[in-house]
């Protein structure tokens, strides 16, 4: 048999909008590459989107409508929610219905979900997890330029002579992006980054900012200053295409020399300088920026200081100059361009009467929506206060992913009618839900998205659809067309909803928006299917010509904030983000057992002089409290966080974990701007948690919910599950969650030790090991007699017969080397680089994702060796 023809797709994860080439080997099996072909990556994948082919297997998937906790037909699903929307729209308006959507819809389901909301329902109440992403940089790029438009491109990566990177951890967020700045700077770039945090991606940098959170205007504005005095204003570009309000330059003035700066960023006066002459020098430069930056309550500001210092050194548009907000999700980019947030109409167009005139011309729809709609933290406040009679999320998970999530749950919880489509069964929205609907996961849907910088590629499907799961667009229109609206929704395909989409970019535009897709709709629908990517708005405003009435962009007035000092009670701050191998609230990523290898447990990186102070250890359980709630997370103590500043992740849920539940910490305060939440700065405080006991479980399959105890974090690997937990009291309790099966067990009394393990025909079916003061054996192997054909006589032992050697902690998963063999390696083979490691032991030759890891541990190593 010839094996079948790769299809061309893009990656479910990140914005960085990787094109990937799939060669689909069995019902649900594929094989995973990257495109050679595709632009964003040129052929190659981090670990994420490596590893997509073991997400695409069927478990824990939703493959059937639900109403309440009984399945039902499409028809009555549908109908129920037609009517549902229909009645409160009819009892209380249109403005007491909601749509909550997400960067995760392809650009077709967006468009349709924005049409019926905006044009036909006649509410802007449609908003969208990106508002809780990249809301702040919509906001800054409309105040300066006039239009939300991101100008820059992957091409400016390749042209640069120096990187600033703001509150981004590019090398585990945007992997790939990284991988190109790393190609640069070994041709001789120079990369600055700016974070709190040491992370990976400031450990390689040239120049780490550690500053203090929230800090990041005066530290533009610094820049400004200091290009200011040192001749690298570019007057003429100024001159020619940017407004200046008056008092700008006195404004700037104040407060913004090297010292005064250094003081209240909290870094060295020779640092910071060292940075501002950098850039002086480097007319050339990118400064890509994230949610450091936007997930801020001066985002909007924080974004415009960046621009600021862009424009007015003449960098942007032109090649490997630019400020390079990049996104997050596959298709946030697609989102802003349909005009999914509720601060957007459509297409780049806001709430102007002559906008709104024109959308609804070109959509001949009975209605459209007058005003802004509410943006995510006031809708969820607006369905806590009850006037919010009827919710339909779409692909996101709030209850996990908004700030101050208890109060969002109990919101979710009082709202009469809440519609969820999902992929998963089983998510923690979910649970709230009336109606759960099954949409089309990746792999399996068509469409179109947009990465961050304007690529647009296609999504192919790669599997039939599952069970009864919809395509998003398919729902949608289906809601719709019951709701009363059949022709404007009669769609048949994406195809025909692209066309659309096209249309409308350039309907009545003349130039006045650079988002215009004027070919997008010719060749029909083959044309759609061979779709090539292809890049929307050229290099924008490299004619000087911004999409403002006067045609001239915008330097913004942005002052720092006052940075609030400890609170008593509070006395530290909480900072959080994500991990380099898990995607958000994990529905799919934690399904792969070589990505749980990165980081298996939810963490709270804590400063050793504060762990010191409290009694907190190392591996030790530490509860995070903050004014809206407290989680329990394994603490890691590390010189990579400032003092008095915590670190968590965002992706541990209730079907994950008992800890680890970071969205219920955050304040929900959000910018004046662009309503987007401060995630990244929550008074907090930490204290260590005693456990009497330890313990892991390994399972074939799972359990179906968290061991209720102290402690307890769901990890995959291969054949089943590994539970780590921790608690106080009777673990005999725990002991019940074995399954039946031939029990052997060793116990140790004085220890407090329990070894029990579950057989069935000789294989290892279930294991359970509990210590209250020694230690427990490392997991790998025990994980591996879960797939061997015979248990071995030494398994309580929990090692193998014969010594053999731990190999330490995955570093590297694709080729699965473990940290030990990595440092026996560097020593023994005298190692001095990170492609000679690869050499030895194939370590970081394949996606790279783990190359800044080995970077560190080759430091390490020799700077250990040095010590002696
Ligand atoms: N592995 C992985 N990759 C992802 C995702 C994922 O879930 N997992 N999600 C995707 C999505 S949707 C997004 S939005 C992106 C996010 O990508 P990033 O923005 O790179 O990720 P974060 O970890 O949220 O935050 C970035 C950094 O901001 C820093 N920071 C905090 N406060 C400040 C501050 O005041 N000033 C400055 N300068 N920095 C600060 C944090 O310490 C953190 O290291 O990642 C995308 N890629
Ligand atoms: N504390 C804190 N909170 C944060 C952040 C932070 O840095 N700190 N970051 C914020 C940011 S930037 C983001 S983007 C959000 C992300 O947060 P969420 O959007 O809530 O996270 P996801 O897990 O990506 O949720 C996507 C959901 O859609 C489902 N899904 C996947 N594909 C499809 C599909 O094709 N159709 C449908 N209908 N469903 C699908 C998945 O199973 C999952 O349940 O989190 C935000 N929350
Ligand atoms: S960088 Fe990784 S997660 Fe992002 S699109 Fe590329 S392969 Fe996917
Ligand atoms: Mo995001």
């Amino acid at each position: 048999m010839t094996s079948p023809e790769p299809i061309r797709t893009t990656c479910a994860y990140c914005g960085v909008g990787c094109g990937i080439r799939a060669t689909v080997a069995g019902p649900r099996e594929v094989r995973i590459e990257g495109d050679p072909d595709h632009p964003a990556n040129h052929g190659r994948l981090c670990s994420k989107g490596t590893h997509l082919g073991e997400t695409v297997g069927l478990e824990g998937r939703l493959l059937h409508p639900m109403i309440g906790m009984k399945r039902a037909s499409w028809d009555k699903a549908l109908n129920l929610v037609a009517k549902r929307f229909r009645d409160a729209v009819a009892q209380h308006g249109p403005n007491s219905v909601a749509f909550y959507v997400s960067g995760q819809l392809l650009t077709e389901d967006y468009y349709v979900a924005n049409k019926l909301m905006k044009g036909f329902i006649g509410s802007a109440n449609i908003d969208t997890n990106s508002r809780l992403c990249m809301s702040s940089a919509v906001a800054a790029h409309t105040r300066a330029f006039g239009e939300d438009v991101v100008p820059a491109s992957y091409d400016d990566l390749d042209a640069a002579d120096l990187f600033v990177l703001v509150g981004s951890n590019t090398a585990w967020c945007h992997p790939i992006v990284y991988q190109r700045v790393r190609a640069r700077c070994e041709a001789g770039a120079k990369l600055v980054v700016i974070d709190p945090r040491r992370t990976e991606t400031a450990e390689e940098a040239d120049l780490h900012l550690p500053i203090r959170p929230g800090s990041d205007v005066a530290l533009m504005n610094g820049l400004l200053q200091w290009c200011r005095e040192a001749g690298a204003i570019d007057q003429d570009y100024l001159d020619a295409h940017v407004a200046v309000p008056n008092d700008f330059w006195d404004k700037l003035g104040e407060g913004s020399d090297l010292w005064s700066v250094a003081r209240v960023c909290d870094v060295p006066p020779s640092d910071l300088r060292r940075f501002y002459e950098l850039f002086a020098a480097n007319p050339r430069t990118v400064t890509l920026f994230s949610q450091g930056v936007n997930q801020s309550i001066s985002g909007t500001d924080q974004g415009n200081a960046i621009i600021n210092v862009h424009l007015a050194t003449g960098r942007i548009g032109k090649p490997g100059a630019a400020p390079f907000s990049i996104t997050g999700q596959p298709n946030a980019m697609g989102g802003r361009e349909v005009g999914g947030l509720a601060s957007t109409l459509a297409a780049h167009m806001d709430f102007a009467p002559e906008n709104r005139e024109r959308v609804q011309r070109f959509w001949a729809s009975p209605s459209i929506a007058e005003k802004p709609g509410l943006k995510a933290v006031d809708l969820f406040r607006a369905i806590d206060e009850g006037r919010i009679k009827a919710l339909w999320v779409m692909a996101t998970n709030p209850a996990v992913s908004m700030p101050d999530a208890g109060r969002v749950r109990d919101a979710l919880a009082a709202c009469p009618f809440v519609v969820v489509s999902d992929v998963m069964e089983r998510t923690d929205t979910g649970e709230f839900a009336h109606v759960r609907l099954p949409a089309a996961a990746w792999g399996e849907k068509d469409g179109t998205v947009t990465n961050s910088d304007r690529t647009i590629s296609r999504q192919r499907a790669l599997f039939p659809l599952p069970g009864e799961a919809k395509p998003d667009w398919w729902i949608v229109k289906e809601v719709a067309r019951r709701m009363g609206w059949k022709t404007p929704f009669a769609y048949d395909r994406p195809a025909e909803i692209w066309r659309e989409h096209c249309r409308l970019s350039t309907y009545q535009n003349d130039g006045a928006r650079v988002f215009a897709l004027p070919n997008g709709g010719a060749g029909g629908n083959s044309a759609y299917e061979t779709m090539e990517p292809h890049r929307w708005g050229g290099m924008p405003f490299a004619d000087g010509r911004y999409s403002t009435p006067d045609r001239r962009a915008r330097l913004v007035p942005v002052t720092q904030r006052p940075l609030q000092g400890p609170l008593a009670d509070w006395p530290m701050t909480l900072n959080t983000g994500r991990y380099r191998d898990q995607w958000h609230t994990m529905t799919r990523t934690g399904l792969s057992p070589k990505l749980a290898r990165h980081r298996e447990e939810p963490l709270v990186e804590v400063h050793p002089d504060d762990a010191a102070a409290l009694g907190i250890t190392d591996g030790g359980l530490a509860r995070v409290a903050t004014p809206q709630g407290e989680s329990i997370f394994r603490a890691s103590v590390t010189d990579a966080q400032r003092p008095g500043e915590l670190f968590t992740p965002i992706h541990w849920t209730d079907r994950t974990s008992t800890g680890g539940r970071t969205g219920l910490l955050p304040r929900p305060l959000t910018d004046p701007f662009s309503g987007q939440p401060g995630f990244k700065l929550t008074p907090a405080r930490i204290e260590p948690v005693a456990a009497e006991w330890r313990a892991f479980l390994i399972v074939t399959g799972d359990l179906p919910a968290p061991p209720k105890c102290l402690w307890a974090t769901r990890v995959a690997i291969p054949a089943g599950t590994l539970w780590e937990m921790a608690g106080n009291g009777d673990i005999l309790r725990i002991e019940k969650l074995l399954p039946a099966g031939e029990r052997v067990e060793a116990v140790d009394p004085a220890r407090g030790t329990r070894r029990v393990a579950i057989l069935r025909e000789g294989r290892l079916a279930a294991a359970l090991f509990v210590t209250r003061t020694g230690e427990l054996p490392p997991r790998e192997w025990l994980i591996a007699q879960l797939s061997a054909p015979q248990v071995a006589p030494t398994l309580l032992a929990g090692r193998a017969p014969g010594a053999q050697p731990d190999r330490g902690a995955v570093i590297c998963v694709c080729f699965d080397v473990g940290l030990n063999t990595i440092v026996a390696a560097i020593r023994d083979q005298q190692l001095t680089d990170v492609t000679a490691i690869g050499a030895a032991l194939q370590a970081g030759t394949n996606c790279g994702s783990c190359r800044p890891a080995l970077a560190r541990i080759l430091a390490d190593t020799r700077q250990e060796a040095v010590n002696g």
